[in-house]
């Protein structure tokens, strides 16, 4: 690591929310921040009202609370509209029989309607499941049917990948064209917030691990506490900041920084439509001055690999960058820093964990290569196997000193997966692999397990091996990820044939298709390996992915050296 502490970079002086991470470290508790909050009053809480009503209420409600750009159109809605949508959207359910703790699913583009589905289903006290708009058929069915979801909001397009005769539970279908349709008379002002207890749920967001299919991570209304302060210190969002998250909210990124923290310190938001590209992603940062900036690596990446593209964009407007989701290469840091003349902040969190827990602040150094240093109120731990705490400098299992606010309430109906994660008395186990120095700052050294990060979206390895295995063709197969110097990892798929089928190139692409089609685009293999046979281990006969996996990676360290 001693080479790493040469290359430093200094905070860029200015005003910040936190001014001061040691003394604040040393005092905080969770506890100040409710006070900020209305819930500490009444001991009841909703978090839509906290994210947006309550803005409406304090006299801001003539506030942009959001721009929409998607290609040329471009929408602003000002919190007070926001509210009375998300009122309309709320009416429109509870009229459907919607009642607290229905599980409400939204699969919907990135556009307000999106966001503002999520709230309304908030606002009622049930508990909101959005999609990623990319998912397919099987993605969409398997995530409704696991927790039961009654009712979906979508739209006429997304809806043709709604396998509706598949998800039994599924009584009503919303179309936000025809709510938008409806007259709304917002003069009305209902009071339709359902005061919730904090532990009440939430938001449920599946992600994926190494193993089954994916699972329903629950969280409830008192992650707002976490989400409030991290946007505040981490995000260091002023009034006047023009935030954009660049992730969907159907990601645990787009809805606890896309949507909530942003909005829980009342900036305006930025939601942009449509696939990435380098010049509209420049052109926007432009056009709407944005000043605070949440992203992955990979787009960063993809940006870098643009060279000088940058030069033809005014971005002097941006004051604070951040990153999460995969490991940022201390390369991307010191391009940002050297060319375009910010720092990137890299962040880590998890689905599960709910909010930031390792994080760069604005205010402290940043060593290129390390996810940063413990949030107040967090603490790490490095553990060996027995669950015994390593020193500083060692190799161990990612631990954070449970519980804290945002913290998942369970997995929907899987106690035994939600218990893995607290094995050890006291701690959450993260999956990933660290290292800590002296002075606190953590560096990320891979995944304990299985999963696939790819473009910061993490694949469960056994989804996309259980579609492969749908295809007639395959017999058997491995996914793992292979490194790849744009998306971190890219899907890679060893497959065995049937007899009858010849490998040919358009057999593997059919097969890819197939995944494609049915899963989704961004868990389809981009590359297919016919192999005789698979790696078994001896006694119970189980696929040894981390053997393939080990073998791509020396291929892929051979050819850089
Ligand atoms: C928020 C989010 C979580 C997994 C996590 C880790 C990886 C996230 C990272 C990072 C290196 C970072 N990860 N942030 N790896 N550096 N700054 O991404 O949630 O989709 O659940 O992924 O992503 O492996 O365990 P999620």
């Amino acid at each position: 690591m001693s080479d790493l502490e040469t290359k430093i970079i200094s905070p860029v002086p200015g005003s910040y929310n936190l001014a001061n991470y040691q003394e604040t470290k040393a005092s905080f508790t969770w506890e100040d921040t409710a006070q900020e909050l209305s819930f500490h009053k009444t001991g009841k809480l909703n978090a839509a009202y906290e994210t947006v009503d309550r803005h409406v209420d304090e006299g801001y409600g003539d506030k942009i609370a959001l721009h929409y750009v998607n290609d040329d159109e471009h929408r602003t809605l000002t919190f007070k509209e926001v509210k009375d949508k998300t009122d309309h959207y709320a009416r429109i359910l509870l009229n459907n029989g919607v009642t607290k703790g229905d599980r409400v699913f939204i699969f919907l583009p990135k556009t307000p309607e999106c966001y503002i589905s999520i709230l309304a289903v908030i606002k009622i006290g049930a508990i909101a499941g959005p999609l990623f708009e990319a998912f397919m058929e099987d993605a969409v069915k398997d995530r409704i049917n696991d927790c039961q979801g009654t009712v979906l909001i979508t739209d006429n397009e997304l809806v043709k990948r709604v396998p509706k005769k598949d998800i039994p539970s599924l009584e009503t279908i919303l179309f936000t064209e025809e709510i938008e349709a409806t007259p709304y008379d917002s003069s009305r002002q209902e009071d339709l917030v359902e005061w919730v207890d904090e532990d009440d749920g939430l938001i449920i967001h599946y992600t994926s691990g190494s193993t089954g299919k994916p699972k329903g991570v629950l969280h409830a209304h008192r992650a707002v506490t976490h989400h409030y302060q991290s946007g505040k210190w981490v995000l260091d969002i002023k009034e006047e900041d023009v935030y954009w998250c660049t992730s969907h909210p159907g990601w645990v990124t787009g809805s606890v920084y896309g949507l909530f923290a942003p909005w829980l310190n009342r900036a305006t938001i930025v939601i942009q439509g449509g696939r990435f590209s380098a010049e509209k992603w420049y052109q926007l940062i432009e056009d709407l001055k944005v000043t605070t900036w949440y992203s992955a690596p990979t787009a960063f990446r993809m940006l870098m690999s643009q060279g000088d593209l940058y030069k033809s964009y005014d971005l002097s407007s941006i004051r604070h960058v951040l990153s999460v989701g995969e490991p940022l290469n201390p390369e991307v840091i010191n391009w940002a820093w050297n060319k375009l003349g910010f720092r990137i902040h890299d962040t880590w969190w998890m689905t599960e964990t709910g909010g930031h827990l390792i994080v760069n602040l604005p205010t402290e150094p940043i060593k290129p290569g390390s996810m940063g240093r413990p949030f107040p109120g967090i603490e790490v731990g490095i553990l060996d196997a027995e669950g015994n705490e390593l020193p500083h400098g060692s190799v161990g299992q990612l631990a954070i000193r449970a519980p804290w606010p945002g913290l998942m309430k369970e997995i929907w109906g899987n106690k035994d997966k939600f218990d893995s994660y607290f094995q050890y008395e006291g701690w959450y186990i993260s999956g990933d692999l660290a290292v800590q120095d002296q002075e606190g700052y953590v560096f990320f050294q891979g995944r304990d397990d299985d999963m696939i990060n790819s473009a910061g979206e993490r694949i469960g390895p056994f989804e996309v091996e259980s579609k492969l295995i749908e295809h007639p063709a395959v017999v058997e197969a491995a996914v793992v990820g292979k490194p790849d110097p744009i998306r971190g990892e890219l899907v890679k798929a060893f497959i065995t044939l049937g007899n009858n089928y010849p490998e040919t190139k358009e057999l593997l692409e059919e097969i890819r298709i197939f995944v494609r089609k049915n899963l989704s685009a961004h868990a389809a293999p981009r590359e297919i390996e016919v192999v005789k046979e698979l790696p078994k281990t001896k006694i119970s006969g189980k696929i040894l992915r981390r053997k393939l996996k080990q073998a791509e990676i020396e291929k892929s360290e051979k050819l850089h050296v």
